[in-house]
């Protein structure tokens, strides 16, 4: 028995040396399955990004029982992509070496979304994103792809169409940071409010986080009916907190970026006024959120349910009903990362706490919601932002259907 051992060892240890690499096998045996989610829980766009990895926990915590009742325990696993494309794809990397893990909450961020999910690609690993807006995220073509908000063309469109039919604005200045959702959401509010009659007087991209003296002296000089800036509240907010001591006057815009209690934080009063699209609504909209906005308090004990919580919360409710849907279809047994991708972009008529969601073949939503908000008050604890009007488009996909 020890001869046998210590050739087993040996056996062992020349497969090692010999470069003989060991799969991920974890789950093959095990009854755990993970999720793992990828979000910035550091830095400047932590609040967004722990909203959605709370988003995930809790509906993890709260609705794992159909799983657990086919003998399967699910275990969460939150990843911090810092809103930063290398450490992102660094993360993407060691999600995919854990076999266990099956599926993917996130991310943030577009510009990390998109390289990230070339890599679970290739593991066919799928990935939900609660907040992902930009076009490349799903148009790309990867079967592992799923957003459950909505896109930037039509963010831009809305967002344009707003600043020239309701505000009246003639003219705009359009900056961006620079990523793959500030200048895409940018670019297409820029060619939607130049198309249907507007002047747009700059476009600019900056990745400038504290002193914007230099852009915003052009800018000054323009007068501008509408700033519109392209980007996350972070640097936003102290873009245009510089604009207003310039005294600038221009109306203030954005996109679901600025959609954070933060954006106020930072920016103080001289967010008052801002007007920003989002594709997430406030979760006190959704019926179905009831219960979550309560127990979501009562679990991070906070008062705000920030942006895209209640969609991260949803995201989970997708994955989960694919991994359950999964595992029935392989008669009980522990699914494959390509059966789970599959049964997840099957999602049809899902009911989520932000409403029923089916998703066409390209893995965006058929259907989704386009919201104008405006930031009314100062107080990051308080009731900043108010609701404007909300607007509802089909996906590209589903539009050449109809
Ligand atoms: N749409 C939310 C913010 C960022 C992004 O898609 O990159």
């Amino acid at each position: 028995m020890k001869a046998f051992k210590v050739l087993a060892v040996l056996a062992i240890v020349a497969l090692v040396g010999s470069g003989f690499a060991l799969a991920p096998t974890a789950s093959a045996q095990s009854n755990v399955i993970k999720i793992a989610s990828q979000s910035p829980l550091s830095g400047g766009q932590s609040v967004l990004g722990t909203a959605i990895s709370n988003g995930a926990r809790l509906a993890i915590e709260q609705l794992s029982k159909p799983i657990e009742d086919l003998g399967f325990k699910i275990e969460y696993v939150p990843f911090d992509d810092q809103a930063t494309p290398d450490v992102g794809v660094s993360n993407a990397q060691n999600i995919v070496n854990d076999a266990a893990i099956l599926a993917v909450v996130g991310h943030l961020n577009s510009g990390v979304a998109i390289p990230a999910s070339e890599v679970y690609n290739k593991s066919d690993l799928v990935m939900v994103s609660p907040a992902n807006t930009n076009p490349a995220v799903t148009d790309r073509g990867l079967p592992t792809v799923v957003r459950i908000c909505g896109r930037d063309d039509t963010q831009g469109t809305v967002g344009a169409n707003y600043a020239l039919n309701e505000l009246k604005a003639k003219t705009a200045y359009v900056i961006h940071d620079k990523t793959a959702y500030g200048e895409g959401v940018a670019t297409f509010f820029r060619d939607v409010f130049q198309a249907n009659g507007g002047e747009v007087l700059g476009f600019e991209g900056t990745e400038e986080k504290a002193n914007f003296d230099a852009i915003l002296t052009p800018i000054v000089a323009s007068a501008p009916d509408v700033i519109y800036f392209g980007g996350i509240y972070d640097q936003a907010a102290l873009f245009f907190k510089q604009a207003r001591e310039k005294g600038l006057t221009s109306q203030f815009m954005g996109a679901d970026g600025l959609d954070s209690s933060d954006l106020v934080k930072i920016g103080g009063e001289a967010m008052v006024g801002t007007i920003f699209t989002s594709t997430a609504g406030p979760a006190e909209l959704f019926p179905e959120a009831k219960q979550f906005i309560e127990d979501y308090k009562k679990t991070f004990k906070t008062e705000i349910v920030e942006t895209y919580a209640a969609e991260a919360y949803a995201a989970t409710q997708v994955v989960l009903a694919g991994i359950e849907a999964a595992i029935k279809a392989n008669n009980g047994a522990l699914p494959t990362r390509k059966q789970v991708t599959e049964a997840v972009r099957a999602t049809k008529d899902l009911s989520t706490v932000i409403g029923a969601i089916t998703l066409d073949g390209n893995g965006d939503k058929v259907e989704a919601t386009y919201y104008i908000l405006k930031a009314v008050g100062a107080d990051p604890a308080g009731a900043w932002k108010e609701l404007l009007t909300t607007t509802t488009a089909p996906s590209p996909l589903a539009a050449k259907a109809k």
